[in-house]
C-alpha cells in the first residue's frame, strides 16, 4: 500500500532538514518502506482538505490505505512497529525505547522550540532580549542531564532505536543557536545520527525539494 506523507511545498528552513518531515522521512528510510510526498503550502495547510487530516493545520501527516495519522511521534511509532530495527523485540527493551521517544518530544524538544519562538515570533518584542538568556538557561539544563544520561554511549539505550531518532532531530533544532556545540558528546550523538545512511537519504530527499528554484523564480 503507498504511503504518502505530507511537508511544507518551501520550507522556512530553507532545506536544512529541521521541518517535521524530515523525521518521518528518516524511520521511512530506516525501515526500508517507500514513500510519496504531497507538498502542501501554508494557505492548503489551514483549508478544510488537510484540516481533515491534520487538526491543526501542521505537516507532517501520514496516509496509507484508509489511515491516516498526524503527529511526529505518533507517526514515528507506527512505522516503527511495522519493521525490524526501530524498536527492540525484547519487551522492556522496547518500552524504555518508546520512553525515550516521549521524552525526546515531551521533555527536550518544548524548551528547544522556545529558542525558535523568542527568536522569530517574538524577535520585535521589547523583552526579547532578556528573555532569550533564560530560554537559552533551560535549554543548556535539558541538555546537561542528558548528556548525563548518555555518558560515553553511543546511543540511549542499547542499540540504535526510534527513541535516538527523535531525540537527534529535537537536538539538531538546537545547533542553530550554537547551544549543542557547548555538549561535546551530544554533539557526537547527533553527528552520529546524521551519519546514517537512512539520515542521509531523508536530508537530500528534502533539500532536493527546498533547495529547487522557486515556482515563482
Ligand atoms: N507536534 C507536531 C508539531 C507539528 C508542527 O509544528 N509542524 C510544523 C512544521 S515542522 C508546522 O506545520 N508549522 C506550520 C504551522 O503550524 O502553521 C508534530 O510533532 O508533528
Amino acid at each position: 500500500m503507498t504511503i504518502t506523507i505530507t511537508a511544507f511545498e518551501r520550507s522556512p528552513d530553507g532545506g536544512k532538514g529541521l521541518a517535521r518531515d524530515t523525521r518521518v522521512r528518516w524511520a521511512l528510510e530506516e525501515a526500508g518502506l517507500p514513500y510519496e510526498v504531497r507538498l502542501v503550502s501554508m494557505r492548503a495547510m489551514k483549508e478544510a482538505a488537510h484540516l481533515a487530516l491534520h487538526p491543526f493545520g501542521q505537516i507532517p501527516t501520514y496516509e496509507e490505505g484508509e489511515l491516516a495519522l498526524f503527529e511526529t511521534g505518533a507517526i514515528v511509532l507506527h512505522i516503527a512497529e511495522r519493521r525490524p530495527g526501530l524498536l527492540p523485540t525484547d519487551a522492556n527493551a522496547r518500552a524504555r525505547a518508546i520512553t525515550w521517544m516521549f521524552a525526546a518530544l515531551n521533555t527536550v524538544e518544548p524548551p528547544i522550540l522556545e529558542l525558535v519562538t523568542v527568536k522569530f515570533v517574538e524577535g520585535d518584542k521589547p523583552w526579547k532580549d532578556e528573555r532569550m538568556p533564560l530560554v537559552h538557561d533551560r535549554v543548556r539544563a535539558r541538555l546537561t542531564q542528558l548528556a548525563a544520561r548518555l555518558g560515553g554511549a553511543d546511543w540511549l539505550d542499547g542499540d540504535f532505536s526510534a527513541g535516538d531518532l527523535l531525540m537527534v532531530s529535537v537536538l539538531l533544532r538546537a545547533r542553530p543557536s550554537g547551544l549543542l556545540d557547548e555538549f561535546s558528546s551530544l554533539a557526537a550523538y547527533v553527528a552520529r545520527g546524521e551519519a546514517r545512511p537512512a539520515y542521509q537519504r531523508a536530508f537530500a530527499a528534502q533539500l532536493a525539494i527546498n533547495a529547487a528554484p522557486s515556482p515563482a523564480g
